[in-house]
């Protein structure tokens, strides 16, 4: 399984180093130059490798699947490089690396953030694939969606509101409630993207497979944020590629400062088993093992 893995984030590398091939010799070559540096900083490639497994559960191969994967990355890529910047986290490393405003400068930082995500809707609408039209329309819909003011730009939004009036940690329900309406945002939406959109760029339509997939990405991405607000606690900078601490240090609301570690840990496995749980119906589809590993390994991830 882990082969299996580091064989798909290969594939998804080796697709992404070719999308700007074509910009080294323009004029406007800086662009590339600032794009590249972060998408291939490395990563995890979680999402890409969700939306290939997903529609490869509809039986569309990796290879027709690739720009949709591709486009998810590169969209993921460009929010980092927003995040860090001064007017939002203010943050200095990310994959291992100097942000991208700390290399370039925060204009061409924030250029090469909207050409990154420019440049995924062109992936998605006229990268090589062989996947229906109309299957491909509902998969970009579905991805543009996500990565939009009902998705992840709207819990960036809810969260700078939030930062700004300090969530009240002190009254609990409401304190996670809040939180969790950011992360499904923020975090989640880009997740159930590439699960949905997997599937549907697979042509998958049922009712049944489409909504498992979001309630498996719901839980799959709340899990993900909350180890993600542990490891800004007790993980290792150099493994996690960027600074930690900085939660604390801003006075962010996480689910860490609200729960502390040991109630963090709980809901990260009680999650984990409940995304576990949603891939069962997929067993009719030739079943997700790998998918159940790599839910079950990101639940110990350590960066
Ligand atoms: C549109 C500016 C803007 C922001 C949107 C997604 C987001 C909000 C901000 C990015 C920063 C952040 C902490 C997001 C939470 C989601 C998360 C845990 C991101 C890190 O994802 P990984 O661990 O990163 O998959 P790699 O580097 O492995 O791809």
């Amino acid at each position: 399984m882990r082969k299996q893995l580091a064989k798909r984030q290969e594939e998804v590398n080796a697709a992404l180093e070719k999308v700007f091939a074509a910009g080294k010799n323009l004029p406007q070559q800086a662009i590339f130059e600032a794009m590249e540096y972060s998408l291939l900083a490395g990563g995890k490639r979680i999402r890409p490798v969700l939306l290939l497994e997903f529609a490869a559960l509809g039986g569309l191969s990796a290879e027709d699947a690739m720009p949709f994967a591709c486009a998810l990355e590169m969209i993921h890529t460009y929010s980092l490089i927003h995040d860090d910047l001064p007017c939002m986290d203010d943050d200095d490393f990310r994959r291992g690396r100097p942000t991208s405003h700390k290399k370039f400068g925060e204009a061409l930082a924030l250029l090469a953030g909207d050409g990154l995500l420019t440049a995924a809707f062109e992936q998605m609408l006229s990268a090589e694939s062989k996947a229906q039209p109309a299957n491909r329309l509902a998969a970009a819909a579905e991805i543009a969606s996500a990565a939009g003011c009902f998705g992840m730009i709207g819990g960036q939004v809810l969260d700078l509101a939030d930062q700004k009036e300090k969530v009240r940690l002190e009254a609990e329900p409401y304190a996670a409630e809040k939180l969790t309406q950011i992360n499904r945002l923020k975090t989640g939406a880009l997740f159930r993207a590439a699960c949905r959109g997997g599937l549907l760029l697979a042509g998958v339509r049922e009712e049944r497979y489409l909504s498992a997939a979001e309630r498996f990405a719901d839980a799959l991405g709340i899990s993900f944020q909350i180890q993600d607000d542990i490891l800004d606690v007790t993980g290792n900078a150099d493994a996690l590629g960027k600074q930690t601490g900085n939660d604390e240090k801003q006075g962010k609301a996480t689910y860490v400062a609200l729960w502390g570690l040991e109630k963090a840990k709980s809901q990260v496995k009680r999650l984990t088993e409940s995304a576990l749980r949603e891939l069962s119906v997929f067993d009719e589809l030739g079943g997700a093992a790998f998918l159940s590993w790599l839910v079950s390994s990101l639940s110990e991830r350590s960066f």
